[in-house]
């Protein structure tokens, strides 16, 4: 016989489906529709081992969901747009456009060699102007709607990339991309009025819980910030070196503790702050802010930074008491929060009492939580306990005193109840070349003109490359001066072009729409196909875009919902974030030495090998360690299954009836298990289920009923059908080899037979000291090992076991009792 050869079956099986157009889907299809989408790639050199990762388990469900009769679209494409083709372009001389497209081709290549099961007539790139025209179209839509706006503010400016940056991009204080201390420039940008939908995005987050990881969702949450709390108006005292001033307004959380107000502090950098100085404190003030434009926001709130402040030489008055408030000016106040103005509460706020022990500020306590005076202990205290110093409140917990205490502002006019966010609006502008243009003309009478639908698209000029791309504060489409004059949409005289061009976060917010009709010319996507296909069914992609792109792409979803195109309004219903691939413990980078190269590891092992390791090594959302991993273990397991195939004597078509029951109860076992793993997306334990039935397969032929067994057929189809979800040319050639015709693919799920799977099994009582504490469905025969691992794993054991201070001594009666002694 052959020997197992995977460079071989690779080459035979590769064409096939290309020829067979296996992975494309039939618009005819009436089946059941699974839409299942891998986050797209970014066009960067050759797929790495992170792909290799996300993109074998991302196959996973989409070969599963056709195996069990659903027609399914797992399309592919790239998000082309973007700077690092830009900075190449800068480096060699070039057009943006060389190095992206080299770059899909060679990635397109190693895809198809990766076997992923893939629908490539669908395939589209971001930067196309097929694309990137309904990119403009959409961008026109939220236009029309209010919803995409300029408006000059401080911005995060990147002074190496000399772009600004989305507070999204910036990282601890940092460029995402490129690791420079980001600054703030005040420019005239782009914005999407992502704020409109900040309770719709987070109240919807309901439907998605359960179906995507709790800690994507919690950052979400924590992301749109929403604080309920109140606005507070405090009466400035007039002085004599300074302009009258209006009220402030201050956005407090906790309103119950107002009569523990002892200052107020603005933020330096607002223009509050001007305003309020006084003659004799505005030097003091201009030098505080000077110093502060370098300084993030991320820093300025941080725990370990010493306070520091400018008096301002203002007081204000206190709304219950009268009291005076001395006005401070501080950067631990942000200006683009609330109203950019705190009331100071130090007893009871951790930053105020540093504040206030800096600026030797009284310390009020009016909550009492038995704790230490914050003034001595240096810890402003939180907790819960009854107010104290608050005349008409006194006595009364948080729950009872927020209410009040708004009700009662409400009554004097200084105050109301308010909802705040920490979300800002979108900024979308980039200064960059390689993007969507923004399809606004600018002229001198007419103002903000949209450019016409029908002149879509605003193609980037043709003629820029190279140095002339190199960053200089203003876009490189300024330079294109032919380009950038046109007559006005609106009135025919000249003017001018947005130089601007989108991020690339506005191509990615809608992708896996333009999926369902790629080609389609003449609309952006068509609304019956997103309403037959949409939402995804299952969306796979890394945790790193748990903020960002998820949040913008379900922030699209309900724009173009509001524009009445679809019925749905969120795109993802379940999602799974794979771990990394790390090497050594560690992410493999250039400067550590210990990357891996993906096409090497192929040469080397054959893509079903790499693809099985990558699976079996941890369950889907955990990390790989490719030091830890055998690849090699991998490609004889492959070759062991291959050889049980091989092996087979009997006919296709033979009753399974007719065989080895006890061959028989396993496999039906393995098929049950295996579809309720992959319901749990417990891949892992699924290829470790597979060894276990191809072990048991082999063991038959060699030792019991033999190769010609019709149970042994039955095996042998079955394993190759599971393997198919992670190793396709390997199961697809074990499919040939019994006789079958291709694809595996679409050979269907097998069915279970009831019958086969019982077994003799009784109820074990799992008691904690000699208390029942659960139950357990074994085996008659389970030994006392196995009785006591599992009854140590039940969840609740674990509990009591934790909290009765450990483990002492395990009484075993296999197969009926368990008895953990704890403490
Ligand atoms: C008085 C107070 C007393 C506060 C107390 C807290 C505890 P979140 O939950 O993030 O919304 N704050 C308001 N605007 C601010 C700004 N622009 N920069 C920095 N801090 C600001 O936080 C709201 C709380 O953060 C507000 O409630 C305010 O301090 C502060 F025992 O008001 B609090
Ligand atoms: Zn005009």
């Amino acid at each position: 016989p052959k020997p197992y050869d995977f460079a071989e079956i690779e080459a035979r099986w590769l064409p096939f489906w290309e020829e067979d157009g296996t992975f494309e889907v039939d618009p005819e299809d009436t089946r059941e529709r699974r839409y299942v989408l891998d986050m797209f790639p970014y066009p960067s050199g050759d797929l790495h081992m992170g792909h290799a990762e996300a993109f074998a388990i991302g196959d996973i469900p989409a070969r599963y969901a056709r195996l069990r009769g659903c027609n399914v679209l797992h399309p592919i494409g790239w998000d082309s747009f973007g700077l690092p083709a830009e900075n190449a372009a800068i480096k060699n001389d070039a057009h943006p456009a060389d190095w992206t497209y080299a770059n899909i081709e060679t990635q397109a290549a190693s895809f198809k060699r990766y076997a992923i099961s893939t629908d490539w007539s669908r395939r589209l790139h971001t930067s196309d102007e097929s694309y990137y025209r309904w990119t403009q179209w959409l961008f026109l839509q939220f236009h029309r709607r209010g919803l995409a706006y300029r408006k000059d503010s401080p911005v995060n400016w990147c002074p190496k990339d000399q772009t600004v940056l989305a507070n999204e991009q910036v990282v601890d204080g940092a460029c995402e991309r490129c690791g420079t201390q980001v600054i703030k420039k005040a420019l005239n940008q782009w914005y999407f009025k992502i704020t409109e939908y900040a309770d719709r995005l987070l109240d919807d987050m309901d439907q998605l819980a359960g179906h995507w990881p709790e800690r994507v969702l919690s950052m979400q949450r924590n992301w749109i910030g929403r604080s309920t709390g109140a606005t507070v108006r405090y009466e400035i005292e007039p002085v004599t070196d300074g302009a009258d001033v209006a009220p402030i307004d201050v956005f407090t959380t906790r309103p119950d503790t107002l009569y523990g107000v002892t200052f107020m502090v603005v933020a330096a950098d607002a223009d509050l702050a001007q305003q309020l100085v006084t003659e004799e404190h505005r030097q003091e003030l201009e030098s505080y802010r000077t110093a502060l434009g370098h300084v993030s926001d991320i820093e300025r709130q941080s725990a370990d930074r010493a306070r520091t402040g400018v008096f301002l030489g203002r007081h204000a008055v206190h709304p219950m008491t009268g009291e005076r408030l001395p006005v401070w000016a501080s950067d631990y106040v942000l200006a683009d929060y609330g109203t950019g103005a705190v009331m100071g509460v130090p007893a009871h706020d951790q930053r105020d009492l540093e504040f206030a022990l800096a600026m030797g500020l009284d310390v009020r306590v009016v909550v009492e939580t038995g704790e230490e005076h914050p003034a001595q202990s240096g810890s402003a205290t939180s907790g819960e306990g009854a107010l104290v110093n608050s005349p008409a409140w006194d006595g009364l917990g948080k729950e009872q005193a927020v209410p009040r205490a708004v009700q009662v502002l409400e009554d004097k006019d200084l105050g109301r109840a308010t909802v705040n966010y920490r979300l800002r609006d979108w900024l979308l502008s980039r200064q960059r070349f390689w993007g969507a243009p923004i399809p606004i003309v600018h002229c001198p009478s007419c103002g903000e003109v949209p450019v016409p639908e029908e002149e879509l698209p605003v193609r980037l000029p043709a003629d820029l490359r190279g140095e002339q791309l190199a960053p200089k504060g203003k876009s490189p489409l300024a330079a294109a001066e032919e380009w950038v004059s046109v007559d006005c949409p609106g009135c025919g005289e000249p003017a001018t072009r947005d130089t601007d061009t989108m991020d690339t976060f506005v191509d990615s917010s809608w992708y896996f729409l333009r999926f369902l009709n790629p080609q389609d010319d003449a609309r952006v996507f068509d609304p019956a196909e997103a309403d037959r296909w949409m939402p995804v069914d299952q969306y796979v992609g890394g945790v790193e875009h748990a903020i960002l792109h998820l949040l913008y792409a379900r922030f699209f979803t309900k724009v173009i919902h509001d524009l009445g195109l679809i019925s749905f309004d969120e795109p993802f219903k379940a999602l799974m974030n794979q771990g990394q691939v790390l090497n050594g413990g560690k992410a493999m980078s250039k400067s550590l030495g210990n990357g891996v190269d993906l096409g090497e590891q192929l040469d080397a092992y054959g893509v079903d090998a790499v693809r099985l390791t990558m699976v079996f090594a941890s369950p889907p959302e955990d990390d790989v360690d490719w030091a830890d991993v055998s690849p090699s273990g991998s490609a004889k397991f492959l070759a062991r299954a291959w050889r049980v195939a091989q092996d087979v004597t009997s006919d296709p078509g033979t009753d399974p009836a007719d065989g080895s029951d006890q061959l028989r109860s396993v496999t039906h076992r393995t098929v049950a298990d295996v579809e309720q793993l992959l319901e749990d997306q417990k891949f892992n334990v699924v290829i470790a289920r597979l060894m276990e039935l191809v072990n048991a397969v082999r063991k038959e032929i060699d030792s019991g009923a033999g190769p010609a067994d019709p149970a042994v057929r039955e095996g042998a189809e079955i394993a190759a059908r599971i393997l198919s979800l992670v190793a396709p040319y390997t199961a697809e050639d074990m499919w040939a080899m019994l006789g079958r015709e291709p694809s595996v693919a679409n050979a269907g799920w097998p069915s279970v037979d009831q019958s086969l799977l019982v077994e003799d099994t009784t109820t074990a009582v799992v008691q904690v000291k000699g208390k029942l504490r659960d139950k357990l469905e074994v085996a008659t025969d389970i030994s006392a090992e196995d009785l006591e691992a599992r009854a140590l794993a039940l969840p609740k054991i674990q509990k009591y076991i934790e909290a009765d201070g450990g483990v002492r001594k395990v009484i075993v009666r296999a197969p009926k009792l368990v008895n953990v002694v704890t403490g």
